[in-house]
């Protein structure tokens, strides 16, 4: 027997009945979303098997979407069979595969840029897009799961087999990678790849759509350090330069990464310079004058860096100047740049979610 029957026989032994293709795909594409947001949150390599999974769980489209079109091929081919809700499946299909597509070429390094946004931005676009898309798809030709679709042990093993397939065609194409030296054999755990060289011109400028602060002057920049510390106090931006210096990965979102030597001050020399916290306080809470923030835990926080250099440079506009919170372990997006205010709070901060998307818009 070929290779290639054998693998068709194989797949064809997965293959779920009709009802039970329609249903993981809904469910795979919401583990999807689920995976790939909430892996946004994670920066330590503790975090590794949520990127496993959203990539096996990519495959697994792949395997369930071809099923899937092999059944309903004719329903989109043959003009006589169409309905009003074709538009809206075929719009899914190319949202699924738009998703796919960027998903794989990212993976095999491929690199382009459309200003700012990297591929896997453009990914990340057609994943949201997809949601909805796929529950409305879902709402137009809904059918219950029945149990038979889903029979325990059988069902089980599919799955299982199906995300260890994911996952082996995700390491083979690791081995690819390697071998051909693409951009996408130099990466870390979270995918990202690494942008080379010291100071401001080594790594891009990240900011959300409106987070875009006018250039603050340096003689006029006060730091406030408030909340739960017996004595709130004002700094400006020299006495934030007292040499302290610490090397520090900043990982971005949209797909890349780069280490840089920090300056500035330790958070915790900054806490004690505002004398005794209070009891009750928990979180430091990092606020830009765009009012873009994020918090901390304390302890984390401590050892947290308000930057006002990098790479030898005076920290550039861009990048935050006077001051931007170095925050090692912590994604990207969890840098605030332009910190004017650093506050003792006894609270987690939930707001800090919206308010970090929506900052800068009046
Ligand atoms: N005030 C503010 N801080 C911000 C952002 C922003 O939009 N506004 N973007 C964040 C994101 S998404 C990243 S990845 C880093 C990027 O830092 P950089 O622009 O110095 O590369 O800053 C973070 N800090
Ligand atoms: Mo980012």
């Amino acid at each position: 027997m070929g290779v290639r029957s054998r693998v068709g026989d194989a797949l064809d032994r997965l293959e779920p009945p009709p009802r039970a293709v329609d249903w993981s795909l809904f469910a795979f594409v919401v583990a999807e979303a689920v995976t790939g947001l909430v892996s946004f949150t994670v920066g330590v390599p503790e975090g590794w098997p949520l990127f496993w999974l959203h990539r096996a769980f990519g495959v697994g489209i792949v395997a369930l979407l071809a099923w899937k079109l092999a059944r309903v091929r004719r329903r989109l081919t043959d003009p006589g069979l169409w309905q009003r809700s074709t538009a809206l499946s075929v719009l899914t299909f190319v949202a699924a595969l738009g998703a796919l597509a960027t998903g794989t070429a990212w993976v095999f390094g491929l690199d382009v840029r459309l200003s700012s946004w990297t591929l896997l931005s453009v990914h990340v676009g057609f994943g949201l897009v997809l949601l909805p898309l796929v529950a409305a798809h879902a709402t137009t030709r809904f059918r219950l799961p029945r149990r038979v679709d889903f029979e325990r042990r059988r069902t089980a093993l599919r799955y299982t087999a199906l995300l260890a397939a994911g996952a082996a065609t995700y390491r083979l194409q690791q081995g690819v990678n390697d071998a051909l030296d693409t951009a996408g054999s130099d990466r870390r755990f979270t995918g990202s790849q690494p942008r080379e060289g010291e100071g401001n011109a080594a790594f891009p400028i990240t900011s959300w759509v409106a987070d875009d602060p006018d250039p603050i002057d340096r003689d006029d920049y006060r730091l406030r350090v408030e909340g739960l510390v017996a004595e709130p106090i004002e700094l400006d931006a020299d006495e934030l330069a007292t040499g302290h210096e610490t090397e520090a990965l900043l990982d971005c979102t949209s797909g890349w990464y780069t280490v840089q030597e920090w300056g500035g001050i330790r958070v915790g020399d900054l806490l004690d310079a505002a004398g005794k916290l209070d009891d009750d306080a928990a979180y430091v809470r990092f606020t830009s004058v765009t009012g873009y923030r994020w918090s901390l835990p304390i302890e984390e926080a401590e050892d947290a860096l308000l930057a006002t250099r990098v790479g030898g440079e005076r920290l550039s506009h861009g990048h935050g100047a006077p001051a931007r919170l170095v925050a090692p372990d912590r994604r990207g997006f969890q840098w605030v740049k332009w910190v004017t205010r650093v506050e003792v709070r006894s609270e987690y901060d939930v707001g800090q979610w919206v308010v970090t998307l929506v900052s800068g818009f009046e």
